[in-house]
């Protein structure tokens, strides 16, 4: 169809997924429309064990940015398997599952066990959080590590990984050509920005995970300049993904040289964002005359490279 697109190992009905973290499980979305009608759905990176996360507060709201701290709170594997991934089984969505880890190990343990369930199509390899002191930003911004950790999850599984990259780096697309070579089938990228707030009575940092990282409408410039970046010295597809919250922010990023959109903070303030996208895409298509999203990201890939 005209939203169609493929990545590698998935066919998707349409480009929009939302993005890991926003997004949970699903179960705060699914009383509020069908997620079959989304492309993918990229759920919360999940560690070996259970973790509790940073101290509260962990979100911090001004307009349409947000800081989060969250530190990895998540189920762990056991409870992804057990409840989450036979949850979401119940929708026609295919499920790109995001990994994290304080060590390689970690991470190869994680996608081996996440790797099983039917539903899951992909791996999302998250070197990329700002809010832990292990296994955040260590995996992320030096290539040769990016590398290593790349290639061994790429041994421990037969699913696709899509690795997730930090915009916190002086050089982006040093990391990207290093896990592309690592094998790496395609990449997701940004992650959130790392930033900070403080409360002007009590003087100290608003989060009590001190630092935060900063996502929504302030990063959108950032994440387009970065992809198309990317895009300029990268064969594999990416996910484009970093203050999307439009159709026309949508577009924008594919013509940055996306082949898929994930929507992420912009779930907070109106649930129902995903859909009113999908369903309001094809209109505004004919208005730009784009035949089909794939044939728009074929003409931006030759164009840019
Ligand atoms: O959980 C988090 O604090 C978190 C993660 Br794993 C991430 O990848 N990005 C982010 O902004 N927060």
């Amino acid at each position: 169809s005209r939203l169609s697109v493929k990545l590698p190992g998935l066919e998707l009905k349409n480009p929009i997924m939302p993005a890991s973290g926003c997004f949970g499980y699903g179960e705060g979305f699914a009383d509020k429309y069908d997620l079959s009608i989304l492309g993918a759905l990229v759920d919360k990176s999940t560690t070996v064990e259970v973790r509790k996360g940073n101290p509260d507060p962990r979100y911090f709201h001004s307009g349409q940015r947000i800081l989060n701290s969250v530190g990895l709170k998540n189920p762990g594997v056991e409870g992804v398997l057990a409840e989450k991934l036979p949850y979401l089984a119940q929708f026609d969505v295919p499920i790109i599952q995001s990994v994290a880890g304080s060590t390689v190990e970690d991470y190869v343990e994680a996608t081996r066990a996440l790797s099983q369930p039917e539903n899951v199509k992909a791996i999302e390899l998250n070197i990329s959080c700002p809010n832990v002191k292990l296994g955040g930003l260590q995996f992320g911004t030096d290539p040769e590590v990016a590398a290593d950790l790349t290639k061994q999850v790429k041994a421990a599984t037969d699913l696709p990984v899509y690795v997730k990259l930090t915009p916190n780096v002086t050089d982006i697309t040093a990391i990207a050509k290093a896990v592309e070579a690592a094998g790496a089938d395609a990449i997701v990228m940004i992650n959130t920005i790392t930033g900070q707030t403080f409360d002007l009575e009590t003087r100290q940092p608003v989060l009590g995970g001190i630092t935060g990282g900063l996502s929504g409408s302030s990063v959108k410039y950032v994440a387009l300049r970065m992809v198309r970046q990317v895009a300029q010295v990268v064969d594999i597809p990416i996910i484009g993904v970093g203050g999307i919250e439009s159709i026309d922010d949508v577009l924008e990023m594919i013509i940055a040289g996306a082949t898929a959109v994930q929507v992420g903070s912009a779930n907070y303030a109106n649930p129902m964002i995903c859909k009113e996208i999908i369903e309001g895409l094809p209109a505004r298509m004919d208005e730009l005359n784009i035949e089909s999203i794939e044939k728009l990201v074929a003409e931006m890939k030759m164009m840019i490279k």
